[in-house]
């Protein structure tokens, strides 16, 4: 071959591998929610995760230590770790440097997309092709052997080719990006989001040290993040404004073959039951064979030491649910082909990991017991009262029932239902408030909104027993207007509305009401926030009128956009402003135009990482405790407004 047919030779391959690189990451612009999940705020955080999930893997790998996160003035992240460096050398297959590679080749099998998933320790680089496809522009700077080699992209596409910047004595990656503001809905990052997220990845790996700082405001803020505990406390983290009922967390452990299991939990004095399970670190809020293993293991484990000392009978056996009332537990397990089920694709589906679960928790938390009998017994008392309770309630069930069975339709007396039958078109505004629910109910398409008015204090579910919930005069109506029973035996197919939305007013108040109903949500009624019932409405804040027209406004800035806009080109004309002070303050058409009208309300969907959210605020501002609550109120009371969700 002469050295131009060469030359060409290589032109041509060159040329085919990049155009291969940049279909694959136009279809990562073309379809990012296949990649990301979605391109709301939680596609957007996403991209965070990702690069951090590289260096968490290199921690893995027993490289790295430390993984410093950083939200940038202008809303770029940097992610920075002390680990070996990406390799920048060339790669025999490609004949690319490695460190290219890995930002411009989309990896196979997608998280979102199906297929396989990536096992944690091995597969280095995926989805930062993913977020380098959709970053408006991405540096990364390599530090290793002496040298900082730097490479930029935008959009995906190479801006700057890998080059020797400097001299350095450290070794490690950084990597800088700018979401896209084309791709995403929001590029606005939250801190609390990435915070919570963060701080459950150092939980879930003991030792690894996690900072983030926020550069934003006038002030940085920052939290430095280190667990040599691991998942015992995050256990401790879970119950701190609960009353625990043993103090130390009971940890097991144990591996079979490529997988490995470990298990932290702990009883209080409540009565819920708070299972947080990981696989491979990722977060499975639909559990999955580890959750499967742990209940069964644990119900077995509780009755046959019960049965052993006599304080069980034989036929006379607590149930799985009343082994766990109080109880939080964190279960992490890794393994290779993770197989990730369901709905979400949050639920773990690989039948080995129940045996190694159960095996672990049979052998180990029996030695525990035998060794313990304080604790032991305490547990078996919990166990043992729930029983009753549950067996009370039961009672309690049997007999509303048949009072409904008897009374006919046996709607709540506020509820304004509407005419339709099909759930699935169906309504159900609950309303803070009186007057907020009689313009509700004024205004409303009354063919498929039903309204439903909630006003004073709602009780402290934290405290109260299943049973007593039950007969609460105020989530009564709730209850029985959704129609799907509540707690083990809510059943998500016979909800008569597969729109519940929260409508309280953007202050104290309204937040006290969502936060108070989402948390009986999460509790009593999961599946409804796991498969997206729930929503907020948003109101808007400010009325603006000139002469006959009239605009609203949903925040500051579309207050003063739509004032100009109104203006005109008259920098004279008077532009009334008004603050809605609160729902009960609109009139019936008022109400429907800006809120409810389905071709021009907003509605923001509930996503359970909001619940479980709302159940911590809840937790603290309700619990027993006096001095969290204190604390949070000093912390939060200038951000009231903001536990909205
Ligand atoms: C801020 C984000 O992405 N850290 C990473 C490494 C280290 C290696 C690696 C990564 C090589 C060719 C795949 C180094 N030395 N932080 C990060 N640190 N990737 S990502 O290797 C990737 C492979 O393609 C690394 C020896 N082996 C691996």
């Amino acid at each position: 071959m002469s050295e131009m047919e060469r030359n060409n030779a290589v032109e041509t391959e060159y040329g085919a591998a990049e155009i291969q690189v940049l279909e694959g990451l136009e279809a990562v612009r073309k379809r990012p929610g296949m990649y990301i999940g979605s391109t709301s705020a939680s596609g957007l955080h996403h991209l965070v995760y990702e690069i951090v999930d590289n260096a968490i893997d290199e921690a893995l790998a027993g490289h790295c230590t430390e993984i410093a996160v950083t939200i940038n003035k202008g809303n770029s992240i940097t992610v920075q770790d002390n680990g070996r460096g990406i390799p920048v050398d060339i790669q025999p297959q490609t004949g690319r440097p490695a460190l290219e590679v890995v930002f411009t080749v989309l990896h196979a099998g997608g998280k979102f997309g199906g297929g396989g998933y990536k096992v944690s320790g091995g597969l280095h680089g995926v989805g930062a092709s993913v977020v380098n496809a959709l970053s408006e522009w991405l540096t990364v700077q390599v530090h290793k052997e002496g040298k900082i080699h730097e490479m930029s992209f935008s959009r995906g596409g190479i801006t700057k080719e890998i080059a020797i910047v400097g001299d350095t004595d450290r070794n490690g990656t950084t990597v800088t990006f700018m979401p896209d503001d084309q791709m995403f809905d929001t590029v606005e990052y939250d801190y609390d989001t990435l915070h919570d997220r963060l701080r459950q990845q150092a939980f879930l790996n003991a030792g690894l040290r996690i900072s983030i700082t926020d550069m934003r405001g006038d002030e940085p803020k920052s939290d430095s993040m280190c667990y040599e505990g691991g998942i015992r406390e995050y256990v401790t983290f879970i119950n701190k404004n609960k009353t625990a009922l043993h103090e130390e967390v009971i940890y097991v452990s144990g591996m079979k073959g490529d997988s490995t299991a470990e298990i932290a939990l702990q009883y209080h004095d409540g009565y819920n039951e708070t299972l947080v399970s990981f696989a491979n670190d990722i977060h499975t809020p639909e559990g999955g064979m580890h959750e499967t293993g742990f209940k069964a293991a644990l119900t077995r484990v509780l009755n046959s030491y019960g049965l052993k000392y006599g304080m069980i009978k034989e036929n006379d056996k607590v149930t799985g649910d009343d082994c766990r009332e109080g109880i939080t537990a964190v279960i992490s397990v890794k393994l290779t082909e993770a197989q990730f089920e369901g709905q979400t694709k949050a639920k773990l589906g690989n039948a080995h990991i129940r045996t190694l679960v159960d095996n672990i928790v049979s052998d180990q938390l029996m030695v525990y017991m035998e060794e313990h009998p304080q604790v032991a017994r305490m547990i078996l008392d919990k166990a043992l009262t729930a029983n009753r309770a549950r067996e009370a309630a039961r009672k309690a069930r049997e007999s509303i029932r048949r009072k409904s069975a008897l009374g006919g339709a046996a709607m709540p007396d506020k509820l304004r239902d509407c005419n339709e039958n099909n759930p699935e078109l169906t309504e159900l505004y609950i309303v803070e408030g009186d007057s907020a629910g009689g313009s509700a109910t004024d205004g409303r398409d009354s063919r498929f909104q039903a309204i439903l008015p909630l006003w004073g204090k709602m009780l402290n579910v934290e405290r109260v027993r299943a049973d007593k919930i039950y007969g609460n005069d105020k989530l009564q109506p709730v209850i029985v207007a959704l129609g799907a029973g509540l707690g083990e035996e809510f059943d998500v197919n016979k909800l008569r509305y597969h729109k519940v939305i929260i409508m309280a007013d953007a202050d104290v108040d309204g937040s006290h009401i969502r936060t108070l109903l989402l948390t009986f949500f999460f509790r009593y009624m999961r599946p409804l926030l796991e498969q997206g019932y729930v929503y907020a409405a948003v109101p808007p804040l400010y009325k603006l009128t000139r002469g006959k027209n009239t605009r609203v406004a949903f925040s500051d800035e579309e207050r003063d956009r739509v004032s100009a806009e109104m203006r005109g080109d008259n920098p004279n004309a008077k532009v009334e402003i008004s603050r809605f002070k609160g729902l009960g303050e609109m009139d019936p058409s008022e109400l429907w135009e800006t809120t409810m009208d389905p071709t021009t309300r907003t509605l923001k969907q509930i996503t359970l990482e909001d619940a479980i959210r709302a159940d911590e605020v809840f937790t603290v501002l309700m619990g027993e405790k006096v001095e969290p609550r204190k604390a949070f109120i000093e912390e939060k009371a200038k951000y009231a407004v903001n536990l909205d969700f």
